[in-house]
């Protein structure tokens, strides 16, 4: 039988969904252009569904930051705010007809709204094939993993990631390109410039599909297929990590803390740790993924889960602890009686990777964003392997992995990553950390201390500025700028300018260059101090200093970076006329 034979009858295969055979005849050749061709052929001779094209004016503020575009739900609830947006990505991303997208998001507040937009944009505009998460949720890194595993067209993500939910907080939408990583610039640069002359959008008009039930819905040829959100990812940790083992560790009576924060990751923590890996009941708290995340801020750090470093501080029957943010791609570390930078973990894990099955076979290279401790350089500078220096954001690495240039990724503000998808992934760093754990028979606080002696300490803090007047932020950076040539060679109390400059980076893969990433400046007693402005916020200006200082000897203590990075964060303040300028004395928060 000939392809188009097979698909003339396709309305008659609609109920069962079934693929053409690949026995089938005639052209395409491939499996991948049988699929293709058969979604194509499912819209054709799918029911047929009014579809409006409705005028709209384009909005002046669309244009994604460090991670899509963020603003507060207020601002999404206008009318067509959102239509505008998704069109603007349908537009810019290219031919949608006939292709696959993934949609789901982290479960905040207008997330239930959205995803249903979403879906009738999505069928309006010649998608055939849409894959949901159950309720409309997905994590981030499991997007990521069904995008890929999928071999989608790309995948639309509801989330404001770590920026507080609720009806008074946050709402976001990010669009993922086919190798299951956040849009390159080049991309969100057009879906701007799509959005600020967009003049119509197609929706279909038809009533919300049900999206509690796993299964198939035909939205005019469109199917609409609800999966369960945590399968494809499970399945995905099982293959990289030694799950014997760490069933192995649980079992022997190792006890540890899994906070969710009432964001996307309770349900994919309960089937990993105490489904799969056999972790006592309880050991995910704040499981149940709630609109507003029980009214708590879903930042996995010291701060914002400062009761989980306390357990750990007080609780010694506690081996590990660990947090995510909303939409599940950051990861936070706490080891007995110490709170592990995300800096030192990307370094550790980078070290441990052999121990790991994934990454026995070794690491092509790692990257970590510009911002990022240098402590994971010193590990690569051992492996003999390249160490990347990338922008902030995880749309960076995306280039590197696909050209296989590197292994494992990560950013100072808890992302951690590898090859394994194209986004930071929270619970994975986790499972990686569990791994190295029952692997190395040691406890975490002490593959740290030990990793220190090894390597020394880079210690290391982010004061930020938050709510800050737009104007005093922007020329704060811009005089910065303008008095970098002046600096090297100048003290600023016992700390000397080495270098210094505004950190510009040429991506080796495509050879596009991103300017005006942050100010670098270099002392020569090993310390560095960066300044930069926040691309997620939704209020204001955040200032966002990054203070290091590395120590060739650290003491056995697990005491925090405070101490040695006192004289950074003065010498900074100097340079900048921070608080003159802001009228701050102290940041607003100290991660
Ligand atoms: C922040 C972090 C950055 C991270 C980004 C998205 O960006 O600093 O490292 O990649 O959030 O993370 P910014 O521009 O505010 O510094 V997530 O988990 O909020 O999507
Ligand atoms: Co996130």
């Amino acid at each position: 039988m000939l392809f188009d034979d097979w698909c003339h009858e396709a309305p008659f295969r609609l109920s069962g969904i079934e693929p053409p055979p690949s026995s089938l005849g005639g052209s395409p050749a491939s499996i991948q252009a049988h699929q293709g061709a058969w979604h194509v052929c499912l819209k054709e001779h799918g029911e047929p569904m009014n579809t409006n094209k409705v005028p709209t004016k384009p909005f002046p503020d669309q244009k994604p930051g460090t991670s899509g575009l963020r603003k507060k739900v207020k601002t999404f609830q206008q009318p067509h705010y959102v239509e505008n947006f998704v069109q603007a990505i349908f537009d810019a991303a290219g031919d949608p007809r006939g292709k696959e997208l993934i949609v789901g998001g982290d479960g905040r507040f207008f997330n239930d709204r959205v995803v249903q937009t979403v879906i009738r944009m999505a069928a309006a505009n010649g998608f055939a094939w849409l894959i949901v998460g159950r309720d409309g949720l997905l994590s981030t890194p499991a997007a990521s993993c069904i995008i890929r595993k999928r071999r989608a067209f790309g995948g639309v993500i509801l989330s404001a990631s770590h920026n507080p939910g609720g009806s008074e907080g946050d709402f976001g939408i990010k669009f993922n390109a086919s190798n299951g990583g956040p849009a390159p610039e080049s991309l969100t640069d057009a879906i701007s410039r799509r959005s600020s002359e967009i003049d119509t959008y197609s929706i279909v008009d038809a009533p919300d599909v049900d999206l509690s039930r796993l299964g198939e819905t035909d939205l005019g040829g469109t199917v609409v297929e609800v999966v369960d959100p945590v399968s494809d990812y499970a399945a995905l940790m099982e293959e990289l990590f030694d799950f014997d083992r760490i069933a192995g560790l649980f079992a022997s009576g190792f006890r540890m803390r899994f906070d969710a924060m009432n964001a996307i990751t309770g349900p994919y923590a309960r089937v990993i740790l105490e489904e799969r890996l056999g972790a006592e009941a309880g050991t995910v708290t704040n499981g149940e993924p709630l609109p507003d995340f029980g009214g708590r801020h879903p930042d996995p750090n010291p701060v914002h889960a400062r009761d989980l470093v306390e357990l750990m501080q007080r609780d010694e029957s506690f081996g590990l602890a660990a947090a995510s943010d909303g939409d599940g791609d950051r990861n936070m570390i706490v080891a007995p009686g110490m709170f592990v930078s995300p800096s030192d973990s990307l370094a550790v894990l980078t070290a441990n990777a052999h121990l790991v099955p994934a990454y026995s076979g070794g690491l092509a290279g790692v990257a970590r964003s510009m911002p990022t401790s240098r402590a994971v350089d010193r590990v690569a500078d051992s492996l003999g392997i390249d160490c990347y220096e990338t922008p902030t954001g995880w749309k960076f690495f995306g280039n590197l992995l696909d050209a296989g240039r590197i292994t494992l990724c990560g950013e100072e503000s808890a992302g951690t990553g590898s090859t394994h998808v194209r986004e930071k992934d929270g619970l994975w760093a986790v499972l990686f950390w569990l791994n190295v754990i029952a692997t190395r028979g040691m406890p975490a606080d002490e593959i740290v201390r030990q990793h220190w002696k090894r390597f020394g300490r880079h210690h290391y803090a982010r004061h930020d500025y938050e709510g800050l007047d737009q104007d005093v932020a922007n020329d704060l950076m811009q005089d910065l700028r303008d008095r970098l040539p002046d600096l090297p060679g100048r003290s600023f109390g016992p700390l000397t300018v080495e270098s210094c400059d505004d950190f510009a980076y040429h991506d080796p893969v495509d050879d596009t260059v991103s300017r005006h990433q942050g100010v670098r400046v270099f002392f020569r007693e090993g310390a560095r101090a960066i300044f930069r402005l926040s691309g997620t916020g939704t209020s204001g200006a955040t200032l966002r200093l990054y203070l290091e200082r590395f120590d060739p000897s650290p003491a056995d203590d697990a005491a925090g970076g405070g101490e040695p990075l006192v004289s950074v964060a003065r010498a900074a303040g100097e340079i900048s006329e921070l608080a003159a300028r802001t009228g701050r004395g102290s940041p607003t928060t100290i991660t």
